[in-house]
């Protein structure tokens, strides 16, 4: 969605992560391969360098273009404001919502996740209550990691209701062009991916 904000031009590479291990679905190669570290993204430069890590990642594909609002300069506080949502959402949203994936995960633990999830989700709620982005007025990729860890929700049995402002949140980012053309380029891969099916949702 980010290389897409900007215009610049990539190719999409889907992996299956629900095959152990994960394999790159249209070369059934390892995706170990590429990111020893078996998770997904992984960015490959067209030097063969490979990136990993969401918020390293997202900096860096901002970092190509001279200024874009979607991340302020290096050295401003309004950068490390940025990187410090990109840090929350990552450890503590991202890997809370990961067990909730997991098929074999008991569902008291579950519960454990979904309550810490629900006090991160709580506080990012509030925060939302006075402006439209994480940041402040301005739409970056802090928010577009969220967006997506938000997104999932359905997936992985979470309700939303309860939190109003994450689903105007979710609802304002889903209406950027660039979401659009995300969907348009990644709809013909999604019907061969083996997604977890779920019926119902669950409050936290
Ligand atoms: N630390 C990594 C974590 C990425 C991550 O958790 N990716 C998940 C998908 S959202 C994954 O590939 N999980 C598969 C696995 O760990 O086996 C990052 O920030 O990029």
């Amino acid at each position: 969605m980010m290389l897409l904000e900007l215009d610049i031009p990539h190719e999409i590479r889907f992996v299956d992560i629900y095959a152990q291990p994960h394999v790159l679905l249209d070369d059934v190669v390892p995706f170990v391969d590429v990111n020893p570290k078996n998770a997904v993204p992984a960015l490959r430069l067209d030097t063969g360098e490979v990136h990993t890590e969401i918020g390293v990642i997202l900096q860096y594909i901002v970092d190509l273009k001279s200024h874009s609002s979607l991340l302020p300069r290096p050295g401003t506080q309004e950068r490390y404001r940025v990187m410090e949502w990109l840090s929350y959402v990552g450890s503590d949203v991202h890997k809370t919502i990961g067990p909730l994936f997991h098929p074999h995960m008991p569902e008291v633990a579950k519960d454990i996740h979904r309550q810490n999830l629900h006090r991160r989700l709580s506080y990012i709620e509030a925060q939302l209550a006075d402006r439209p982005y994480l940041t402040g007025e301005n739409f970056t990729v802090a928010d577009a990691y969220l967006f997506v860890m938000i997104g999932w929700a359905p997936y992985f049995k979470f309700d939303l209701t309860p939190y109003p402002n994450l689903s105007a949140f979710h609802a304002r980012i889903a209406s950027r062009p660039s979401f659009d053309l995300l969907m348009q380029g990644i709809a013909p891969a999604l019907g061969r991916m083996r997604l977890p099916v779920f019926s119902g949702t669950t409050s936290p």
